[in-house]
């Protein structure tokens, strides 16, 4: 059934449930001498490219296939446009290496056709701290699917990875493959309702009004918290011990240094946005929440084509309960004029969403590591893990 997945080391699903299997990684390291030195064979017309994120015109090229053939809803009326801002702060985190954003071009017209993208990152999962790749963005054209590009991508991005020595990877995705470690389901809150009942992304509930609906979504102008502010510079030290601390409690979780909450936790105009409480009291840095920037195309409607939508990203809460931090998140989101607030159940989301009002999606996202097993299936509240 996955002539592909079947091949690489990656949990199968005639193994789920057997528990005589170790956990840990599935093969050993090579010698870096015995990695393959030369790129994988792509079909004739074809060729390898990497992808100088840096240069202007390189960054259009990504951005426009991304814009055109990347992740739609199941019934294609929206699909995902990151914004150029937000691909470059996505591929250059601390570490990151140029070799592993990975074009395919076609050889006469040197038309940008394929993308796939790593990144490092370091995971901890259960006790381990696992040096990995974040994989994202695999892209293939509309016009060159179901041509087994993609395995070829992923091969070829794996033997890049393993040329730094590294031989392990986690990403996400909206398909079912061999074999998730979590399946969390999508929540959405309205912040813009007749925005999103105009373009189909939700429907007037039954027994609703327009009217009834809006007043129901309403949200204060202002925040809640006292001493709610932006993150700054300064606050990366006491960010990154809050953040370390608080995701200590989950099974896997990324393993951020202050490098790292500088890079991903720093707001970005219309990338990722960061809020804290500083305790008016005693100055001390108790409370952190923040969402990135993801807007979708909207396709074929007359009035709106974008849909701005927040992802909430990392919260931590040590003194303001965590329904009070996201409300506030909200609160932001809405004055700064996103039409919805997304979230996963993972982490301690689920009992806040209901109650902040949003609802399920029609949307799942499944998690997976790459050579490492472990040996139970996750809750979507044991994860600690964000992927863009
Ligand atoms: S998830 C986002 C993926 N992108 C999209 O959904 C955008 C729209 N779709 C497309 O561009 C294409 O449909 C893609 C497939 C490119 C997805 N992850 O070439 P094919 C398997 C992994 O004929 P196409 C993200 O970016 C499929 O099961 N495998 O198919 C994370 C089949 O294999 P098998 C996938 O439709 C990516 C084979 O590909 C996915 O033309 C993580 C068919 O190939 C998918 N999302 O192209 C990648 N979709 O026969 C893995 C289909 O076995 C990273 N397939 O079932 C692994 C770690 C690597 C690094 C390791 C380092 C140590
Ligand atoms: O956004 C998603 N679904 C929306 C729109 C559905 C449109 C028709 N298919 C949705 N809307 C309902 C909202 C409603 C608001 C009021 C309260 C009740 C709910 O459900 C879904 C997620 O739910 N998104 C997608 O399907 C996009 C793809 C998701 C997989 C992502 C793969 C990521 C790639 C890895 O990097």
């Amino acid at each position: 059934k996955h002539k592909f997945w079947e091949t690489q080391p990656v949990g199968q699903f005639k193994d789920l449930g057997d528990s005589s299997l170790p956990e840990g990684p599935i093969e050993p390291p090579t010698p870096l001498s015995e990695v393959k030195q030369e790129p994988y064979n792509l079909p004739n017309l074809y060729e390898w490219t990497t992808c100088d994120i840096d240069s202007d015109e390189t960054c259009t090229e990504v951005y426009n296939l991304l814009t055109n053939n990347y992740v739609e809803d199941d019934e294609n009326m929206f699909r995902f446009n990151y914004s150029k801002e937000f691909l470059r702060w996505a591929l250059r985190p601390p570490g990151y290496f140029k070799s592993w954003h990975i074009g395919v071009r076609a050889k006469v017209s040197k038309k940008l056709v394929a993308f796939i993208t790593g990144v490092p990152a370091k995971i901890r999962v259960c006790d381990e701290v696992v040096k990995m790749t974040e994989i994202n963005f695999l892209c293939v054209h509309k016009k060159l699917r179901s041509k087994r590009l993609a395995p070829v991508m992923i091969k070829e991005v794996t033997r890049r990875v393993h040329l730094e020595n590294i031989w392990q990877a986690a990403y996400t995705a909206g398909v079912v493959l061999p074999t998730p470690i979590a399946t969390c389901q999508y929540w959405h809150r309205s912040l813009n309702p007749k925005k999103l009942i105009d373009v189909g992304f939700s429907r007037l509930g039954p027994r609703m009004t327009m009217s009834r609906t809006i007043k129901l979504y309403k949200l204060p102008e202002k925040t809640l918290t006292p001493g709610f502010r932006k993150m700054e510079l300064h606050d990366v030290p006491a960010v990154t011990r809050l953040l370390r601390d608080y995701l200590s409690q989950f099974l896997v979780a990324p393993d951020f240094d202050e490098d790292d909450v500088e890079h991903w936790l720093l707001p970005t105009e219309n990338v990722v946005d960061s809020y804290l409480v500083e305790s008016p009291e005693t100055h001390e840095i108790t409370d952190f929440c923040s969402f990135y920037t993801l807007p979708s195309t909207i396709l074929g409607n007359q009035n709106y084509s974008t849909l701005k939508a927040a992802y909430s990203y990392y919260n931590v809460s040590t003194k303001t309960p965590l329904l009070q931090l996201m409300n506030d998140a909200l609160i932001v989101a809405k004055r700064k004029d996103y039409d919805v607030f997304n979230a996963l159940d993972i982490m301690q989301n689920e009992p806040l969403l209901k109650e902040l009002k949003f609802g399920p999606g029609d949307g799942q996202l499944h998690y997976y590591l790459y050579n490492y097993r472990i040996r139970h299936t996750l809750k979507p509240s044991e994860l600690g893990l964000v992927l863009l």
